[in-house]
């Protein structure tokens, strides 16, 4: 059975809510607890410091982290951490999350984060990914995953079956 709160959601702004909570929904759907903090490598360096070096001592097991713009959390907190941290690349109105995507993305050797794709679908994606991560440990957990795989291919063959009627569906 898994323990208490192995998931640390962080991000950059308030702003960043709406995207992060799609990270926290599938972490409910999957019974993994986890706590959320607004915490930025820029305003708040010391803090994102603090976060990242007592982590682990705090039971976390996997750390996802969402930025916009000039994306530096996930960086700077896996720098900092031996977990592993799943980035989160923020949408942004100037240049349409593509800069929050290779700030997080372009890490340095050495200092990996694994870089979700831009918005809601990489969030949701983090938490999946956390999922996966932590499963390795906990059966319990893995076999929720197996069954949300499941559940997304029997999605698609009932949609495939919804075509029936239309001439362009494979024989
Ligand atoms: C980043 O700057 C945050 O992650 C956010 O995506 C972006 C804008 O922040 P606010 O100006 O909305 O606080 O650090």
């Amino acid at each position: 059975m898994a323990k208490e709160t192995m998931v640390g959601i962080v991000m950059g702004s308030d702003s960043d809510l709406a995207v992060m909570k799609e990270a926290a929904s599938i972490l409910d759907r999957f019974g993994i607890t986890y706590h959320i903090n607004i915490i930025s490598a820029h305003r708040t360096p010391h803090i994102a410091h603090r976060y990242a070096k007592t982590a682990q001592k705090r039971g976390l097991e996997v750390i996802i982290a969402g930025a916009g713009g000039a994306a530096h959390l996930a960086g700077v907190i896996a720098s900092l951490t031996p977990l592993p941290v799943i980035g989160v690349p923020i949408y942004t109105e100037d240049l349409k999350g593509t800069d929050s995507f290779v700030s997080t993305l372009q890490m340095p050797s050495g200092v990996p984060v694994a870089t979700m794709s831009i918005g809601k679908p990489g969030a949701k994606n983090a938490g999946i990914l956390a999922a996966q991560i932590i499963g390795v440990k906990y059966p319990d957990i893995r076999a929720k995953v197996k069954a949300y795989k499941l559940v997304l291919s029997s999605e698609v063959k009932k949609k495939d079956k919804g075509l029936k009627r239309n001439k362009w569906q494979m024989p």
